[in-house]
């Protein structure tokens, strides 16, 4: 995809697609974006720029966003005086995302809320494509995670999540029309394949900018990956003190222990205006959750589009 920044697509209207019954998402530059996302990634695409201190963690949603939030919090604030900044503070809001906190209207008023405050040590989040926010996102040293899942995981987390909703209360996304608009990459922030090798292309041509991780082998051994985090960060765990850190962050960040904090059961809603509580954004948090509930066919379908997009290109994951 060419440089976005300065072609005109940012202000022409853009081709609409229906997604559910009275939704609609948008085309950006190949990409689709509910009404509000499409606005604020607009935004972000305009007036973003990172610093050469900054930490980006970039990721599809459902991947493991919060997660990386609370690793990469902990990872780069290590203290070993004090476990209760994630009892007290909700990841995602530990860890502001560019689209959903930053660069959104205030409800009151035209107010930007954007950090445009020149602090070194940022960790900000953002599910913006590469494609579209390469060119902040090469405008400096800044180091970039990207955080990916299993495409099956990723659609029922992702579907669990739209049908706690507010504005899907009158609108269901029924399972067969979500697979279906994920395999044709008609869902927000899709389409899944494009977005994940975006990230994964520029993780192998820039290795010492990009970091590229799964879900999957996150769970398989956190320790391992939560040292590679660190050694990438340039704040290693070092000798046998800096082993107890890494397993002590492994266990605080952990879905167990994360989720059965007071702040992250929480039903009340963010004050970002998010439409929904702190807690869903911990479900189940298991690799193969599909198992639980697409059918042979669908997973067939999803399948057969992740041989194609993926494995095709070299990536042999997602099935
Ligand atoms: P977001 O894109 O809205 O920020 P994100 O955090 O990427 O969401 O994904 C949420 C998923 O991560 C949920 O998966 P599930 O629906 O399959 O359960 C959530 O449970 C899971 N999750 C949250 N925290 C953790 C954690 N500490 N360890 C493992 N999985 C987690």
């Amino acid at each position: 995809m060419e440089s976005t920044n300065s072609d005109n697509q940012l202000n022409s209207s853009p081709e609409k697609q229906k997604w559910c019954i009275h939704q609609s998402l948008y085309e950006f530059h190949g990409f689709w974006f509910t009404k509000a996302y499409l606005e604020t990634t607009k935004r972000v695409v305009e007036t973003f720029k990172p610093l050469p201190t900054d930490v980006i963690l970039a990721s599809f949603p459902k991947t493991g966003t919060t997660w990386l939030k609370a690793l990469l919090y902990s990872i780069t604030h290590r203290s070993p005086h004090d476990d209760t900044v994630l009892t007290l503070n909700h990841p995602q809001e530990l860890v502001p995302s560019l689209e959903t906190n930053l660069y959104v209207r205030k409800r009151d008023g035209e107010t930007l809320l954007h950090d445009d405050v020149a602090k070194k040590g940022r960790i900000l989040a953002t599910h913006a494509p590469h494609q579209i926010l390469q060119d902040a996102l090469n405008s400096c040293d800044c180091k970039i995670v990207y955080v990916t899942r299993n495409p099956k995981d990723t659609l029922v987390s992702l579907w669990h999540f739209l049908q706690k909703s507010k504005e899907f209360e009158d609108d269901p996304w029924e399972l067969e029309a979500a697979v279906d608009q994920f395999c044709n990459g008609i869902v927000p922030f899709g389409p899944y394949y494009d977005h994940v090798l975006g990230y994964r292309e520029e993780s192998l041509s820039k290795p010492h900018k990009v970091l590229f991780v799964t879900y999957e082998e996150l769970k398989e051994n956190p320790r391992v990956h939560v040292k590679r985090l660190g050694e990438f960060l340039g704040c290693p765990f070092l000798g046998e003190s800096g082993e107890e850190q890494a397993e002590k962050i492994v266990k605080l960040c952990s879905f167990e222990v994360l989720s059965n904090q007071e702040i992250n059961k929480s039903t009340e809603f963010p004050d970002s205006g998010f439409p929904l509580p702190y807690n869903s954004f911990f479900r189940r948090g298991e690799v193969g959750d599909h198992f639980s509930c697409l059918g042979d066919d669908m997973i067939q379908k999803i399948d057969g589009v992740t041989t194609l997009k993926f494995h095709a290109s070299g990536f042999h994951y997602g099935i």
